[in-house]
């Protein structure tokens, strides 16, 4: 499938949690074949890329992001045959396809780490992250202060520690050593040979280790000559979309990996709104949520990569709950604020990316047991927050902000199983799937979906959306307004009531393009609904 040069600026990305999107055989498990089969449902939201979390061979520790093999499916998703069909069938359609790229570590279950623990001389020892122990313990103090404890684990047959930063089932990769860079590559090109156009890179910026740091380990002193071997040998050649997730880093941190110059990655995740309503951005930890603040955040990053380089324009994914709990009105105000953030965000300068269930204006689950809660980041810290919070409190704190709120299954219509499956869900279903599925939301006159259908084909017919710059002109009183321009073209303006009260605001002048209550006409002192959500054509 031709690409232009900068395609992923004109992508709109919707993420697949492939284990729980559909499943096409009823054991309960999503799978390819299930994916396959909602292709047209993603074509005609306006998506044009698809990227789907690993469905590799893995132990499922932490579903899929310990992998066991790199170049095979995992026997519960399907095979390599319907994966060439996936590809095939998207590609017909105009979709292209990212897969997660998961290289910081591989499960403990892969050959590679089954070989290093055989002993210090094994050749495949120095694919890990071996240390001596110091003071008869580990070699430094990195996650000792994690839900998860010691990133360090000892290994009694050698006598010596070996590194994980995410998991205890995820062994650090050894980046420093050529060997792990050529495998890698070579696994990259492979996938690229069966029509993959890019790859979302998980924790990318951890590849590189900073071994003076006293926590966190990342952005080590090679990061920046590993990403650009990768583009040299891999994503350069392929002219391929790829999105780094990275954490904490501010606008200019973000242009070292993604400026086109750097040759390195295309865009990257960045994930400070998200710390809004957070206490210290703990998950979990539930602080007051300040909608001006957020703005403001996204504000920053809009000013921050703007003519530099590319944001990818994220309010959730298979790690976060559901922003209309976070961010909107998961009760009051489901649909509208649900079109509210939409507009919000993605009138934003960028590349969009849907989470799924998002375009349906999906709410969090509700946690009523401690055994309905499957995801290892909640089980790392269940017994210290029943502990100190009690049990009915962790229930309210995983029912807020668990991954799992994301995981639970996509909701097709409100027949058996919110029709994901025949069978027994791996996980519970969303409690209000009877409600909120995709058959109510297409079928309903002012359903989420239809909204999102109608913004991205205004937004695709705006170059001053897909390519303006951004100026922030109103934040405070429940009023955001903000106007994209572009030489040459009509300014764009958009106008939201981030609240839950009827507010007066002056109202650019100019012709109406979009708009959550279906108004047709302005008025100077148009008094705007609870979480209204206007875009006006100058
Ligand atoms: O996420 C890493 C990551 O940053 C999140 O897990 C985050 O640290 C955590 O949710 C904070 O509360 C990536 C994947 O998206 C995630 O699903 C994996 O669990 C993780 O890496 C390890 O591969
Ligand atoms: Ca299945």
């Amino acid at each position: 499938m031709e690409k232009m040069k900068d395609w992923y600026k004109d992508a709109v990305v919707y993420q697949i949690y492939p284990r729980s999107f559909c499943d096409s055989n009823g054991d309960g498990i999503g799978d390819i074949r299930g994916i396959i089969s909602k292709l047209d449902y993603l074509k005609e939201l306006g998506v044009n890329t698809v990227w789907i979390s690993p469905c590799y061979q893995s132990p499922n520790g932490d579903n899929g992001y310990d992998i066991s093999d790199f170049q095979a499916i995992g026997p519960e998703y399907g095979d390599l045959e319907d994966f060439k069909v996936l590809v095939e069938e998207m590609h017909k359609r105009g979709i292209r396809l990212l897969m997660d790229l998961v290289v910081n570590h591989t499960s403990e279950e892969h050959i590679w780490f089954q070989e290093a623990l055989k002993g210090k001389d094994n050749p495949y020892r120095d694919y890990y992250i071996w240390r001596d122990p110091v003071n008869d313990g580990p070699p430094n103090k990195w996650g000792m202060g994690d839900p998860g404890g010691s990133n360090w684990i000892y290994d009694e047959a050698s006598g010596q520690y070996y590194l994980h930063l995410g998991y205890r089932m995820q062994p650090d990769l050894n980046w420093d050593n050529p060997k792990v860079r050529d495998e890698i590559a070579n696994m990259i090109n492979w996938w690229f040979d069966l029509g993959v156009d890019g790859f979302r890179c998980d924790v990318i910026n951890l590849i590189s280790k900073d071994f003076d740091a006293p926590e966190g380990g990342g952005n080590g002193p090679n990061l920046h000559k590993y990403l650009h071997e990768l583009h040299e040998r891999c994503f350069g050649p392929h002219n391929a979309m790829t999105v780094g997730e990275v954490w904490d880093l501010e606008p200019e941190e973000s242009l070292m990996l993604t400026a086109p110059e750097r040759e390195e990655l295309t865009l990257a995740f960045q994930f400070e709104h998200m710390r809004v309503g957070r206490v210290d951005a703990k998950r979990f930890f539930i602080g007051e949520f300040d909608p001006h603040k957020f703005v403001e955040m996204l504000a920053k990053w809009q000013h921050g990569l703007n003519g530099k380089g590319w944001n990818a324009l994220c309010f959730e994914n298979h790690d976060q709950p559901r922003s209309l709990n976070r961010f909107g009105s998961p009760q009051k105000y489901r649909r509208e604020s649900a079109k509210l953030l939409a507009t919000l965000l993605y009138c934003m300068q960028g590349t969009p990316f849907i989470y799924q269930g998002q375009e349906l204006g999906t709410i969090n689950p509700v946690f009523h047991s401690l055994y309905e809660s499957v995801d290892c980041e909640a089980n790392n810290i269940e017994r210290y927050l029943v502990e100190n919070f009690g049990m009915e409190d962790t229930l309210r704190r995983f029912s807020f902000d668990s991954r799992d709120c994301a995981r639970v299954p996509m909701a097709w219509d409100d027949s058996y199983n919110g029709g994901f499956t025949e069978g027994k869900p791996w996980i519970k279903l969303n409690d209000f799937y009877a409600d909120i599925n995709a058959k109510n939301e297409l079928a309903a006159k002012d359903g989420v979906y239809a909204f999102y259908k109608e913004l991205f084909s205004v937004r695709a017919s705006k170059k001053t959306l897909l390519r303006g710059e951004f100026e922030l002109l109103k934040n405070e009183g429940g009023a955001v307004i903000y106007r994209r321009y572009l030489e040459g073209e009509k300014d764009i303006y958009v106008v939201l009531n981030y609240s839950d009260n009827k507010i007066k605001c002056d109202i650019p002048k100019g012709e109406i393009i979009l708009s959550s209550y279906n108004r047709t006409k302005l008025a100077p002192k148009l008094k705007l609904e609870p979480w209204e959500a206007l875009v006006i054509e100058a």
